[in-house]
């Protein structure tokens, strides 16, 4: 499987997240992606190339201009306010309050934010930026007529809707990439997001359109981020209506119930009839993730990557969460791996 990765991850290096009323090394750090790319290269998955520049148009696509130019322009202002910490919001705009944006740095974080643990740093913007590209890199690929291709994304993206950054995601990925193959052609995109937690951001980018099928299996919002999206009860609206599906899933939730939810999740997409599939490829349902609780097994990623191929549609997988550091190598190569196999 092609897989296409840039360097520039790098850039996005934080030294804080909020953490259990800490402010701890982040979960999301740069050492996920060295670690997915050497097993890629150690299981010979197949060629890795760099990302292409496809400038902003694609991000407003689906982002805000003025959401844009706030992630671009975040860290100078945070530093030119005189602060000497990463930016992290402690203001927002709650019920019967203002929904509208501040001119000062710290009210926009807070504008712009869904929540508090992920700081902005130096170089945010130039990742976050790049992983897009990353994306879109793999989704051309697909839109080529390559069956199946992996964008190893750094920062994550599902998180992020069309004006809010938050759960480490700024620029939201997998619906870059699934706008980009609907402009490209496909009548009908459908994503499937296997990480453990909600992707909130994907779900409302496209919660009013029939064109997008959106399906999430995910930790239940009662007990876990992101607590206010992700209900079984969200099923879309207007023309969108019964085109997001929500599979929460309780605590201590074993592969025998989560692969039920997959079929359930795959059945609807066939359904669908679409002309391409987006995996928002998050592996923190393995049992020994510090952050989330499922207890999917590493060889249970081999299952479910062979499921998927099952649904005989071009793929595009795009890497979201997974914070076991040590295994996030061999559980998101044995799903692609899964999905390669004859
Ligand atoms: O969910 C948490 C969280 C979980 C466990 C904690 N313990 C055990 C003290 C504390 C906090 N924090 C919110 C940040 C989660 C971001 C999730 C990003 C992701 O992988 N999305 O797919
Ligand atoms: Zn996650």
């Amino acid at each position: 499987m092609l897989t296409v990765f840039s360097t520039d991850h790098l850039l996005r290096s934080p030294r804080t997240e909020l953490y259990g009323g800490e402010l701890v090394r982040p979960h999301e750090s740069p050492e996920r992606a060295q670690i997915v790319l050497d097993r890629i290269h150690a299981l010979r998955l197949g060629e890795v190339i760099a990302p292409a520049r496809f400038g902003p148009a694609p991000l407003l696509r689906v982002h805000d201009a003025a959401y844009l130019e706030f992630l671009q322009q975040a860290w100078r202002d945070w530093v030119g306010a005189g602060n000497r910490g990463e930016a992290i919001p402690d203001c927002w705009p709650a019920r019967r309050m203002a929904q509208r944006c501040p001119n000062s740095i710290l009210g926009k974080l807070g504008y712009y934010a869904m929540a508090a643990e992920t700081s902005i740093s130096h170089g945010t913007w130039e990742a976050a930026s790049a992983a897009a590209d990353v994306a879109l890199t793999a989704a051309s690929r697909i839109k080529d007529g390559v069956r199946a291709a992996f964008a190893l994304c750094r920062p994550p993206g599902h998180h992020a809707a069309r004006d809010l950054y938050g759960g480490y995601c700024f620029l939201n990925n997998a619906a870059i990439a699934a706008q980009y193959l609907r402009d490209g052609g496909a009548a009908r995109v459908a994503i499937l997001d296997v990480d453990f937690h909600h992707g909130n951001g994907t779900q409302d980018i496209f919660y009013d359109r029939p064109d997008v099928l959106y399906v999430s299996l995910h930790g239940d919002p009662v007990h876990a981020f992101p607590y206010f999206s992700g209900y079984a009860d969200e099923i879309g609206a207007g023309l969108g209506n019964g085109f997001t599906l929500n599979l929460p899933m309780p605590p201590r939730t074993e592969f025998g119930i989560w692969q039920d939810a997959l079929r359930t999740a795959l059945a609807r997409i066939a359904d669908f009839r679409a002309d391409a599939l987006v995996v928002s490829l998050g592996v923190d349902t393995f049992v020994a993730d510090p952050i989330s609780f499922f207890r999917l097994q590493s060889e249970d990623f081999s299952t479910y990557g062979r499921m998927i191929r099952d649904c005989g549609l071009p793929a595009l997988f795009v890497l979201e969460g997974g914070y076991a550091v040590g295994e996030i190598g061999v559980n998101v190569v044995n799903v692609l791996a899964g999905f390669e196999e004859a």
